[in-house]
């Protein structure tokens, strides 16, 4: 089989269309204009996305892309807040008047405020002015880096050192959930415990979310640092993907060259039968594919494949059913695992 492409390289986003005729043995033609008035009818590819949080209202609201300056601030959960030292008893990281606070600028992220034990009192991560060196007494305070590992140093006030990134422990947090995990050690005390599953405790940050359940710190990383639910529902970059929907494609909604796009490869490499369609991946992610003979039918899309697992990088496909001659949709949906 031969596939002929119409003058130049067929690409299709969330929002553009592209056809494609199946000759059966004889050829293949790919036609990515709009008004293409070929015959015989059109067909289209549709890149989209598919998600567990429904469809983007798909409404532009006001700007919320402002200069990203200081740190966005993730207060300890009001509900889940308690870590247990054997030697400390309870230590409560939301107090009255006090809190241990996440300041998050990506690699450049640091805790501040203070927590309370009931056997030792209280118990300072940083001041607020970070990220800490700790290299001396007035530089101290606990980090964060970019996967959310803690390191550096506390201070309780009866206790001496706590040191969050000790040799045979480590404290992280879930950048989704926001449970911190692991042990800190405390020079006077021993180990510090962040969660456990019987006698059930966890510490906790409040992770914000902006709608369609787009994380606040994921569109921090992009610059967006207010009017979240509006950053989350608009298309900034103009690539015809929402920014919610880059997010769960894993895409940059600051590049219009990192959308979810779907692709027809050279001729040369094309099967003897069917229609070979790219698509870029990524290995944290999982792809389905649906292919439509006609939009008339209902449902109109029929599964392809499912559950693919990305690449990492292009991910290739060929629908080795696509034999018949006529046009074909196709469109590929991509989730979290
Ligand atoms: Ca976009
Ligand atoms: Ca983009």
């Amino acid at each position: 089989m031969k596939i002929r492409l119409n003058g130049f390289l067929p690409k299709t986003r969330a929002a553009a269309w592209m056809r494609v005729w199946e000759f059966g043995s004889a050829e293949t033609q790919v036609c990515p204009c709009f008004s293409c008035s070929h015959t015989p009818a059109r067909a289209h590819f549709h890149a989209w996305v598919a998600s567990a949080v429904g469809l983007a209202a798909g409404i532009l609201l006001a700007s919320a892309r402002v200069s990203q300056g200081s740190a966005l601030t993730i207060d300890v959960s009001g509900t889940n807040r308690s870590a247990w030292s054997e030697n400390g008893g309870w230590l409560n990281g939301k107090p009255t008047h006090e809190s241990v606070h996440v300041f998050y600028n990506g690699s450049n992220s640091f805790l501040s405020g203070y927590a309370w034990a009931e056997n030792i009192g209280w118990v300072k991560v940083g001041s607020g002015n970070g990220p800490y060196l700790n290299t001396a007494s007035n530089n101290w305070g606990v980090n964060m880096d970019a996967q959310w590992r803690l390191s550096g140093y506390g201070w309780a006030e009866n206790a001496g050192w706590v040191r969050f990134a000790a040799t045979h422990g480590r404290v992280t947090i879930d950048p989704l959930k926001g449970g911190f995990d692991g042990y800190a050690w405390a020079e006077n005390l021993g180990w510090i415990h962040f969660t456990n599953a019987a006698p059930a405790y966890l510490f906790q940050a409040a992770i914000g979310f902006a709608t369609n359940q787009v994380p606040q710190w994921w569109l921090w990383d992009y610059g967006f640092t207010n009017n979240f639910d509006a950053a989350a529902q608009g298309d900034w970059d103009r690539d015809g993907a929402a920014t919610w929907e880059e997010y769960v494609a894993g895409t940059d909604p600051t590049n219009e060259a990192s959308v979810l796009s779907l692709y027809i490869p050279s001729p040369d490499v094309q099967p003897d039968a069917g229609i070979l369609i790219e698509w870029p991946s990524r290995s944290d992610r999982r792809y389905s594919l649906s292919r439509s003979s006609r939009l008339l039918d209902v449902p109109p899309f029929q599964v392809v494949a499912t559950n693919l697992a990305g690449s990492g990088g292009t991910y290739r496909f060929a629908d080795t059913n696509a034999t018949g001659p006529q046009w074909y949709w196709y469109r590929v949906g991509v989730r979290f695992p």
